[in-house]
């Protein structure tokens, strides 16, 4: 569901009795018996994280530190994602890779550090967390939660409530919901920027091509956030972009020809997309990137940016993203009108 609910988070146990070094990977719990298979270990240099794995084969982690998402493998193995060889694990710095998640504030959009805080928090695992939307027998999916600790509440004044959701589909696919409501008892509302700053694993980027965001405006952070309108076909990549493409289409798709793969995006509640890659000399600044991690990522990353979202006391907005691939070549036009599934 897009935007703002006003109702309450109806609360339920627990339906993944995670714990530390524990495998669950079949469980009663419906009509028939499922399959389901999340565990908790501990990732590179001690930090937890957890793996959800699927029946067919494709698995993905999150680490708790961040609730960021660092790996997602289809059903043959190959990483979709790309984590930097030089990432660093260790708060508070940030991971550089996979999904982290930008919030309470995109980019330098606000006065709060660049990206907002959620990205080098540790987040909890959610004992609490709203139902279903799916019985799925197949679902493989942890909830996350992030409060504001005090020292938070020092440069971000609300007491919200974020919960992430992160489901491992049948068939491979990546789905994360994000639930941030407003907690505040003092009547004040907050606003907010927000993105799902993906890292996509290509061949080279060179081969890559990103179609559904031909024709939008955007702004131009190369260029102090000037807006321009996409002119002709779909983007290819030969420089540094890093650009903020306005009110895109649900769907956007990423095509590494030399992998015969096409990776499609699906995102509701998020009207922005951002496309970035640092290029060369900017890789190289970047002790985290390295001299040629460049050729080998793009971020597309479905965001809240233009118009910030506001919450009133009490209110819930909701963002989602579904990653999912495609053999070969893809073309927008042959798809049916997307609609978020079940988390
Ligand atoms: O999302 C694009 C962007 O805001 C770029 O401007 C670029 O700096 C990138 O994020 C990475 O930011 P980070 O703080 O993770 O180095």
């Amino acid at each position: 569901m897009q935007g703002i609910e006003k109702k309450k988070t109806k609360e339920t146990i627990l339906r993944q009795p995670v714990s530390p070094e524990t495998t669950t990977s079949k469980q009663k719990g419906g009509p028939s018996d499922h399959f389901q298979n999340v565990q908790v270990v501990k990732g590179i240099n001690g930090l937890d994280k957890v793996v959800l794995r699927q029946i067919r084969g494709s698995s993905a982690e999150v680490y708790l530190y961040g609730g960021q998402v660092t790996s997602w493998k289809n059903d043959r193995g190959e990483q979709l994602l790309f984590v930097s060889n030089k990432a660093i694990f260790k708060p508070p710095k940030e991971i550089r890779g996979g999904i982290p998640i930008c919030f309470p504030q995109f980019s330098d959009f606000g006065s709060l550090e660049k990206h907002g805080f959620a990205r080098n928090r540790m987040w909890s695992i959610d004992t609490n967390p709203p139902p279903p939307t799916t019985n799925s027998p197949s679902r493989a999916a942890i909830d996350l939660i992030l409060k504001p600790s005090k020292e938070d509440l020092k440069i971000f004044p609300h007491s919200f409530e974020f919960r992430l959701r992160v489901t491992l589909g049948l068939e491979g696919e990546l789905m994360l919901t994000s639930r941030i409501r407003n907690a505040n008892s003092d009547q004040k509302p907050f606003k907010f920027t927000f993105a799902y700053h993906t890292y996509f694993s290509v061949s080279d980027i060179s081969e890559v091509r990103v179609e559904g965001l031909e024709t939008l405006d955007y702004l131009d952070n190369m260029k102090k956030r000037e807006r321009f309108t996409e002119q002709g076909d779909a983007l290819t990549f030969e420089s540094e972009v890093d650009k903020v493409y306005l009110s895109s289409p649900t769907e956007i798709a990423v095509m590494d020809h030399e992998r015969k793969r096409t990776f499609l995006i699906r995102k509701n509640g998020l009207p922005d997309a951002v496309v970035w890659n640092p290029w060369d000399k900017k890789s190289k600044a970047m002790a985290d990137l390295g001299d040629n991690g460049y050729k080998h990522m793009i971020c597309i990353e479905a965001a809240a940016v233009e118009k910030p979202i506001f919450l009133k006391p009490g209110e819930e907005w909701i963002g989602r993203q579904e990653l999912s691939t495609v053999p070969a070549s893809y073309y927008c036009s042959e798809l049916d009108p997307w609609r978020v599934g079940g988390s």
